[in-house]
């Protein structure tokens, strides 16, 4: 399998997140993607590309315009604003205010376009970000050019970007950008199944009203779980989207055969779909040593997902989500790839 690299991923290095009032420093940050190329390479997994660079039409699938254009300029506009250092948003249109108006003011956009506080937006952010939808829209390319498989190996994270709007780490929905890439050169249905610890609400919400591209998620449960305010069971789809999304909510610290046994639920649905190709938002924050997550997947574990996937014979497109176990980030990720490879 070959495997996409953005290698500018550095310029995202956010200094630090919030938490319980104060600053501590960001989880998401360089090294991870680093730890999971060195393990790339340690294992001699496969070959490492540089992404190609596409126009920005594919983006505009799947993010709004005014969206793109705020995440482009955003940080340049707080600097010359006199901010300093990464920027935050601080306030937000809640229920019963306008989010139908783009303000003028820049704090006012920063709300309007994102739904947590926990997103650092640095000077490099847009570049970082970008660069993984090359990569992503550089996979589809492979792919179509005859490839079974291919691992976008980017950072900062997408599954948590919606159409317009950023948070979870997430600004760019690379694993978005991706499925629809696919859908564009002539995959009739796509699925996307999306293992990370927290629930994929950008690409539910992407998705929603859609019956050509499937998507199942296999998460902590969002009453006690971030992102919170999705991922329930009962969100199926809309219109004609109705019954084409699929949530399995689990408590946290559940056991690792619960998790295997909703992977089996997702699998069994996304096989009645049918579907030509199959994108996997892969987060290892399932992980039963990371920071910020509470799943107990062990390291020993991973490979039997990549197995597992392997064996039902679709194109397969993976893409990096979270997981904040720098040391372990790499093992895990590649216990997947590898068991994926050698099924
Ligand atoms: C892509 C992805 O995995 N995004 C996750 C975003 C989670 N953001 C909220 C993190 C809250 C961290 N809480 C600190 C717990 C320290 N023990
Ligand atoms: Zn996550």
């Amino acid at each position: 399998m070959k495997t996409i690299y953005n290698a500018i991923h550095t310029l995202h290095r956010a200094e630090h997140e919030f938490f319980r009032g104060a600053k501590v420093p960001a989880f998401e940050k360089p090294e991870r993607a680093d730890w999971v190329l060195a393990a790339l390479q340690k294992a001699n997994f496969g070959e490492v590309l540089a992404p190609v660079a596409h126009h920005d039409a594919a983006i505009l699938k799947i993010h709004s315009e005014p969206y793109v254009n705020f995440l482009r300029g955003a940080h340049a506009e707080y600097l010359a604003l006199g901010g300093k250092g990464d920027a935050f948003p601080a306030t937000w249109p809640i229920r019963g205010m306008r989010a139908d108006i783009e303000p003028k003011n820049f704090a006012a956009r920063m709300g309007l376009y994102s739904f947590d506080a926990g997103s650092p937006l640095t000077s490099g952010t847009w570049a970082a970000t970008r660069g993984g939808a090359d990569c992503a829209l550089t996979a589809v390319d492979l792919m179509n050019a005859g490839e079974q498989s291919a691992f976008v190996l980017t950072r900062p994270p997408g599954h948590h970007a919606g159409r317009d709007f950023f948070g979870g780490y997430c600004f760019l929905n690379h694993a978005a950008i991706a499925a629809q890439a696919l859908r564009d050169s002539g995959c009739a249905r796509v699925a996307i199944l999306d293992v990370d610890y927290h629930h994929g609400n950008g690409t539910q919400d992407i998705f929603y009203a859609r019956d050509d591209v499937f998507f199942a998620s296999i998460h902590g449960d969002p009453m006690t779980e971030y992102p919170f305010y999705l991922g329930h069971a009962d969100e199926t789809g809309t219109g004609v989207g109705a019954g084409f999304n699929l949530n399995l909510p689990l408590a946290a610290g559940c056991p690792v055969a619960t998790w295997f046994a909703a992977l089996e639920q997702a699998i069994e649905r996304i096989e009645a779909f049918k579907p030509d190709a199959l994108v996997v938002s892969l987060g290892v924050d399932t992980f039963e040593g990371d920071p910020i997550s509470n799943f107990t997947i062990k390291t020993s574990d991973y490979p039997l997902l990549g197995e597992r996937i392997a064996r039902l014979k679709w194109p397969t497109l993976f893409a990096m989500e979270g997981g904040y176990a720098v040391a372990e980030i790499g093992d895990n990720v590649v216990g997947v790839l590898q068991g994926f490879a050698n099924a």
